[in-house]
């Protein structure tokens, strides 16, 4: 068969209603094979219990045992995440020829804007999704002209959530450090201070004409620090706890947290990066806003020296910078 793009069966409908090969997967990863486990719920932990209590029994022991929580009374207001999916909806609501006007260009290098992911080996399945992408902190590394232009207010918006979404990683990495025993902004010094990054990705997932078959985005571990995520109503998200799927059934403005693999490196395996994978739909469009917090490229990220010691607790992780990470990580090399 002719292989179709992602945005022609999306967005055309394509020339069938049965998906081509190259988004089909093996018959061990199709969600019909492997079903998420009934009865499990993921951490839900609401931010406005006494600080003591979310360092030494929520925040941080969701984050050891699941590498994942949802939090709510977080303080972002929901009018603005509401705002924040207006102005995401209206970009993917915008024909597919003014979305390509700014079409990203990874094998290149160029990994902002519009784009599906690039598919580098022809055995590789292609993922369901298309995704707008572009970094949002820190404001010296910021090129909003890449941002998209329509709707009107997608910048003021985006720029707001951002203030208060790095508000909230603030929080976060100091109940992960305290509860790791470690002064307040051990984890975020350690994560290069103000210089902290912030990358937003709108995921867009169309109706699947055979979503038993397909994956989102299949299974994975975030490569940056921490992901604060908030999905439209549409479920699909699952998280890997135990040898099982749980599927996570975020509560109305509720804020999705994923440990990355940079905190699981710091905190020398106490804290586990989430292994995550979403579904997809026949009837309904799922999106979702990740922003990933991660170091600067060069910061030289391993396991902390106040973690480590050679008889007891040896580094269960090597060091490196974090564009050296991301490099063998995009590349599928041994870290
Ligand atoms: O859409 C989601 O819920 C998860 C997206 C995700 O894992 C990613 O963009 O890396």
């Amino acid at each position: 068969m002719e292989v179709e793009s992602f945005q022609d069966l999306a967005y055309n409908g394509g020339t069938t209603q049965q998906l081509p090969p190259q988004f089909i997967r093996p018959s061990h990863e199709r969600p019909e094979n492997t079903k998420a486990i009934e009865g499990v719920t993921v951490p839900v932990v609401s931010l406005s219990q006494p600080h003591e209590v979310l360092v030494d029994q929520q925040v941080s022991k969701a984050c050891m045992e699941w590498g994942f929580v949802m939090v709510t009374n977080h303080g972002i207001s929901s009018t603005l995440i509401q705002r924040l999916k207006e102005v995401g909806e209206g970009f993917f609501a915008l024909p597919l020829k003014e979305k390509q006007a700014y079409a990203n260009d990874a094998a290149n290098g160029k990994f902002e804007g519009y784009g599906t992911r690039m598919i580098k080996n022809p055995d590789e399945k292609t993922e369901w999704l298309d995704y707008f992408f572009h970094l949002a902190a820190p404001p010296a590394k910021v090129n909003p002209q890449i941002w998209p232009k329509h709707p009107p207010s997608y910048r003021e918006v985006t720029e707001e959530y951002n203030k208060e979404i790095l508000k909230l990683t603030d929080k976060i990495l100091e109940l992960l450090s305290e509860g790791l025993g470690l002064e307040p902004n051990t984890l975020k010094s350690s994560l290069g201070g103000e210089d902290i990054e912030a990358e937003m990705k709108i995921n867009h997932y169309p109706p699947c004409p055979q979503p038993e078959l397909a994956l989102g985005v299949e299974p994975h571990t975030d490569m940056c620090a921490l992901t604060l995520l908030v999905p439209n109503g549409v479920a699909g998200l699952q998280v890997w706890k135990d040898g099982n799927w749980v599927a996570v059934d975020c509560l109305p403005g509720a804020i999705l947290v994923h440990v990355g693999d940079q905190i699981e490196v710091l905190s020398n395996g106490k804290y586990t990066g989430v292994l995550h994978r979403t579904l997809v739909n026949k009837e309904r469009t799922r999106m979702s806003w990740a922003v990933f917090i991660a170091p600067p490229h060069d910061k030289v990220i391993g396991p902390l020296t106040q973690l480590v010691d050679d008889d007891q607790s040896p580094p269960k992780y090597s060091t490196k910078t974090f564009a050296d990470y991301r490099y063998r990580k995009i590349n599928k090399l041994p870290q």
